[in-house]
């Protein structure tokens, strides 16, 4: 019997993840759906590298599996409310200093995009001082700061302290996302925590309509 796509993932076998993906595009399986699933074995590769099992080359597979999946995928969606054209709201993200993991903001971006919204991306590792000299150029952002690692809970905190002391705080929503919940929420003194992309998407219509 053919392997699933979470079993695929995990056995970090590349092209039959592919194969798999294409079959479940052409029976119109939602894209949400297919990332829910290569997902599920992100994680138990995860759980592998923490048992010494994977390595951290398996880390970098996994990654690479997961973008050429991106590739594929469509989120389009034409019951999507449709925007203005001109947009009252900017949204920037960055992975923060301290950590380099973006896939998660990569598939945010794609997902945004098609969808009408650019995300500028500020790319992995920025210090808070370049995030707040971003920001400063806009009077209202939707600023998505994302982070996998332990250590960038800290980088999240300083950065909104930077964006406190340098007067910017009021115009700024911040949405922490990745490896988060609402404690880490709560330390950073961000406005919200999405560890979905969808969950970010609803974040940013409801600033743009004001609800
Ligand atoms: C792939 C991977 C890597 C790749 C990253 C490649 C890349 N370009 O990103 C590589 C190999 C480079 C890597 C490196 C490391 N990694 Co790593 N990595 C992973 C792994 C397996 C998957 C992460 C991933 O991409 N998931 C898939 C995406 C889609 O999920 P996501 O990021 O959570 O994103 C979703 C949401 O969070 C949210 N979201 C995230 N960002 C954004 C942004 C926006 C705008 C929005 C709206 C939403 C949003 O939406 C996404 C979709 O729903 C995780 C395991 C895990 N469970 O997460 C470990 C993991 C995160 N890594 C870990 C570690 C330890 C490391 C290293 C330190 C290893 C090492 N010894 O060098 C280094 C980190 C170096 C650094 N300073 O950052 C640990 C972190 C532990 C911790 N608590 O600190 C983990 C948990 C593995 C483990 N079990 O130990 N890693």
């Amino acid at each position: 019997m053919k392997k699933d796509l979470i079993q695929a993932v995990y056995e970090l076998d590349e092209d039959l993840v592919l194969e798999l993906v294409q079959e479940k595009i052409a029976i119109g399986e939602n894209s949400l759906s297919i990332v829910n699933q290569i997902q599920q074995g992100i994680s138990l590769i995860s759980d592998a590298y923490d048992s010494g099992e994977y390595f951290i080359a398996d880390l970098i597979m996994a990654g690479i599996i997961f973008e050429s999946v991106i590739g594929i995928l469509d989120f389009s969606d034409p019951c999507d409310v449709s925007l203005p054209e001109k947009l009252q709201v900017k949204v920037i993200a960055a992975t923060v200093k301290g950590d380099i993991h973006d896939i998660g903001k990569n598939l945010s971006k794609t997902y945004f995009l098609s969808r009408g919204v650019e995300i500028e991306d500020l790319g992995v590792d920025i210090p808070p001082q370049e995030i707040v000299k971003q920001v400063a150029q806009y009077n209202k952002v939707l600023l998505f700061l994302s982070g996998l690692v332990s250590e960038s809970y800290d980088s999240m905190k300083e950065t909104i302290n930077l964006l406190e002391t340098s007067g910017l705080r009021d115009r700024v929503h911040v949405v922490i996302c990745g490896a988060v919940d609402k404690d880490v929420c709560r330390f950073t003194r961000a406005d919200n925590w999405v560890n979905d992309l969808v969950s970010g998407y609803d974040i940013f219509k409801k600033i743009l309509t004001g609800n």
